[in-house]
C-alpha cells in the first residue's frame, strides 16, 4: 500500500495538518509561478504555500520572505519528497516536467503541471502510462494540467452553448492568438508549443473530439517579426468528425493580448473574447458590439480563470482528486503540438498519431 492509499480516502500527509489546509510547493517561481504564490497565499482558501524551489535562488528567497512559514527547497525532487509537501504547483521549465510529475505521481500527490506536460508526445505518453497504472492500484488521478482557459467563464459559456445544441453542429471554429509582443528567443516552434498549444486543447474543449492532423501555413512574416521567425502563422486542424477549426497565432502585433474564438455551427455562431463577454449572432439578430478596451496581456486576460482553477484544484487535491485537464489532455496537446512543429518544418499536412489508452 502506498502512503496515498489509506483507509479513510484523504492524502495521509493531509491529516496531519491540524487546520487540513493543503500545504503546497510551487516549484519554479517565474512569473506564472510567482503569480501562483501570490494567488495561493492571498485569494485561495483551503492551501498555504510552505515551500517554494527555483534555480535562481535570490528569487526563491525573496518570494519566499513574503509568505509567512513559507521555506525555500532548492532541489524540486527533495521539495515533492518532503513530508511537509502534500501537494504541488509545477511552474517549472517544460524540460523538467517529466521527471517531477512522475516524482509526484511516485509519492502519490497531486500536482497542478503547468503546460506543456512535458516536451514532447513520447515523454508525455510515458507520464500517462505511470498515472494510468497509479489509478488502476488506487482509484485514484493525481496530475492535472494547467490549461486555464477551461475555466475561464467566456469559454465555460460557449462550450455549454454548444452543448446545448441551440447553434446546432459546429462546423469550424476560427481561433485568432495574438500578442502584443514576446521576447527574441521566440521561435516559430514556440509560436505551436507556447501559443497554438491553447487552442489545441480549446478546440478539443468545445467540440469534445480528437485532432487528427495539422497544417501550418507560413505568411508573408511582419516586419516585425524577428530574424528567421515566421510570425504570423496560419495553423490548420483537422478534427476526427471532420470539422476544421484554424488559428491565426500572430505574437508581435503592438496591440494589445486579443484571443477570439468564433463558433460556425449549422443554426448560428457564437464568439467570445472581445472583451465583451459571449456575443451570439443567430437568425438575424446580433449583438451590438463596441470594443471600449482590451487585456494586455494572457495574466490580465485569464487572471479570473487561473484563480478559478487553482481554487477548484485546491478543493479537489483535498478529497483525493483533480477537477480539470488531466494526463490525457497534456498528452493529446503535445502530440499535437509535435505534429505541428513537423508540419511547420515540412510544409505538409501532418497526422497525429495518438496512442491507444
Ligand atoms: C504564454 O506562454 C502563454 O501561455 C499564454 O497563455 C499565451 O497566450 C502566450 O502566447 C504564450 O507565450
Amino acid at each position: 500500500m502506498t502512503t496515498a492509499e489509506t483507509a479513510a480516502g484523504v492524502l495521509p500527509a493531509l491529516a496531519d495538518v491540524p487546520s487540513g489546509e493543503l500545504r503546497v510547493a510551487v516549484l519554479g517561481v517565474g512569473m506564472m509561478g510567482a503569480d501562483h504564490v501570490a494567488r495561493l497565499h492571498s485569494r485561495i482558501s483551503g492551501a498555504r504555500v510552505v515551500a517554494v524551489s527555483d534555480a535562481n535562488a535570490p528569487k526563491a528567497e525573496q518570494i519566499a520572505a513574503e509568505v509567512p512559514g513559507c521555506r525555500v527547497i532548492a532541489d524540486p525532487l527533495a521539495a515533492i519528497a518532503d513530508p511537509e509537501v502534500d501537494a504541488v504547483v509545477l511552474a517549472t521549465p517544460g524540460q523538467f516536467h517529466q521527471e517531477q510529475v512522475l516524482a509526484c505521481i511516485e509519492r502519490g500527490i497531486p500536482v497542478l503541471c503547468e503546460k506543456p506536460l512535458t516536451m514532447d508526445a513520447e515523454s508525455s505518453l510515458a507520464v500517462v502510462r505511470a498515472e494510468d497504472e497509479y489509478a488502476a492500484r488506487t482509484g485514484r488521478r493525481l496530475v492535472q494540467v494547467g490549461f486555464m482557459r477551461r475555466f475561464d467563464p467566456e469559454y465555460a459559456q460557449l462550450r455549454a452553448l454548444i452543448a446545448s445544441g441551440e447553434i446546432g453542429e459546429p462546423l469550424v471554429v476560427h481561433c485568432a492568438h495574438r500578442n502584443a509582443a514576446v521576447p527574441p528567443h521566440f521561435t516559430s516552434e514556440m509560436m505551436i508549443t507556447d501559443s497554438v498549444v491553447h487552442e489545441v486543447d480549446v478546440a478539443r474543449f468545445l467540440l469534445d473530439e480528437e485532432i487528427t492532423a495539422v497544417t501550418v501555413l507560413r505568411p508573408r512574416p511582419s516586419r516585425h517579426a524577428f530574424a528567421g521567425q515566421s510570425d504570423p502563422l496560419l495553423v490548420v486542424l483537422e478534427m476526427a468528425s471532420g470539422r476544421i477549426v484554424d488559428v491565426e497565432c500572430f505574437v508581435s502585433t503592438g496591440v494589445a493580448y486579443e484571443v477570439r474564438t468564433e463558433v460556425v455551427a449549422e443554426d448560428g455562431s457564437a464568439m467570445i473574447g472581445l472583451d465583451l463577454g459571449l456575443v451570439r449572432q443567430s437568425g438575424g439578430s446580433s449583438g451590438a458590439v463596441r470594443v471600449t478596451g482590451i487585456a494586455p496581456g494572457f495574466r490580465e486576460r485569464f487572471g479570473r480563470a487561473y484563480d478559478i482553477e487553482v481554487q477548484r484544484w485546491v478543493d479537489a487535491a483535498r478529497r483525493g482528486t483533480i477537477d480539470g485537464p488531466g494526463v490525457w489532455d497534456g498528452y493529446a496537446a503535445s502530440a499535437v503540438c509535435t505534429a505541428g512543429v513537423e508540419a511547420l518544418r515540412s510544409g505538409q499536412r501532418t497526422e497525429v498519431g495518438l496512442a491507444q489508452r
